[in-house]
């Protein structure tokens, strides 16, 4: 199935003579349109993408196979009117969970339709299993994560603050291939270590500090993800403990990974071994997430995902164990999910770097 049948068969499922796709992601999904603004429609007779002046070019150049329309004094309101009329629309769909009541409550009064019928999570769904030339991109994303470990561990010093780590990760990224970030790096020394999405500080790194580097890039649209954690010094053993013992939650969730595990089951793994240890209860949040052309996708490694997870689905497997006062410790890597198991995309040392 192309693309437009795949959203048609989601028109079919939903009794939908339309939908209006409003997320920038499903929209470049769907279309190949990269510029996130306006509004995709598509129903059986017709695909358009509807946009400014700004954008018309590059949807044009972008969208093959798709009208763009570029909407005229009357905005996005008469543009889309216009559609619904010559389609003879009767129930289009929208997208609940991006567009914002603001917009739908306009859209709602204006438009030329007996009713818009939410359509939840069907068009994002269409994303959960990666196709070859995806993984390729997350794969390569991926790759300059790994480039950007190893020449970070040449600069990262005593006195150097994480705000200085934080900048040197992105230069490495950007200059190795990406064109952007994936998300705000995480670099989490000493206690600030202990708070798993600490934002990076002027708190300058001090010998016998953990650092946990959380960081990922983009790479033709698509994000990359990893986290590692050092110590700048000689590890003390219960430092080393705490590294080894997130290590071996990791190993052992993903020695389950494979086509048709459920999702819960793979984070029970992980958190089974933690919990069995003296750091029980130290890993508060899920093992890990799907990525995409969007950092934290669905489905997910967590104790509420009871969905069977797919060959071709991305995961990250991320267990951590964060102690007040004292520090914390994640590692995470970037899989694919196979029949028989997984390929790992992120190729960084696993044992405990002592800088
Ligand atoms: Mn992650």
């Amino acid at each position: 199935m192309n693309m437009k049948e795949r959203v048609i068969k989601v028109l079919d499922e939903l009794n939908l003579d339309a939908v209006l796709v409003s997320d920038g992601y499903n929209m470049r999904y769907i279309s190949g349109f990269t510029g996130a603004t306006g509004y995709l429609y598509v129903s059986r007779n017709r695909s358009v993408i509807l946009t400014d002046f700004r954008y018309t070019i590059q949807a044009n150049n972008q969208s093959q196979g798709f009208e763009v329309i570029e909407i005229g004094k009357g905005g996005y309101t008469a543009a889309i009117n216009d559609l619904l009329d010559a389609d003879q629309t009767k129930r289009l769909g929208f997208e609940d969970d991006h567009l914002l009541y603001a917009n739908y409550s306009s859209l709602n009064e204006k438009l030329h339709k007996e009713e818009m019928v939410p359509v939840k999570d069907a068009l994002t769904k269409l994303r959960i299993v990666k196709t070859a030339d995806e993984l390729e991109k997350i794969k390569m994303a991926e790759h300059i994560g790994d480039i950007a470990f190893t020449k970070i561990l040449e600069v990262i010093k005593p006195g150097m603050t994480e705000l200085e780590v934080a900048a040197y990760l992105e230069f490495f990224m950007k200059t190795n291939g990406a064109e952007g970030l994936s998300f705000d790096s995480i670099v989490a020394s000493g206690v600030n270590s202990s708070m798993p999405h600490a934002t990076p500080s002027n708190k300058k790194i001090e010998l016998g500090d953990f650092v946990t580097m959380d960081f990922g890039c983009l790479y033709q649209g698509y994000c990359s993800d990893m986290t590692r954690t050092i110590v700048v010094g000689k590890a003390s053993p219960e430092q080393k403990e705490v590294y080894n013992t997130v290590l071996k939650a990791q190993l052992a969730a993903m020695e389950v990974i494979r086509a048709g595990v459920i999702g819960k089951d793979v984070d029970k793994v992980a958190r089974d071994l933690i919990d069995s240890t003296k750091y029980k209860g130290c890993f508060g949040h899920g093992l890990g997430h799907s990525v995409g052309l969007f950092i934290h996708e669905e489905p997910r490694f967590s104790a509420g995902e009871n969905n069977a997870i797919l060959a071709g689905v991305t995961e990250t497997v991320e267990p951590g164990i964060y102690i007040k006062d004292f520090g914390g410790v994640r590692i995470e890597d970037l899989v694919v999910v196979t029949e028989n198991g997984f390929e790992n995309f992120t190729h960084s040392e696993k044992q405990l770097i002592e800088l």
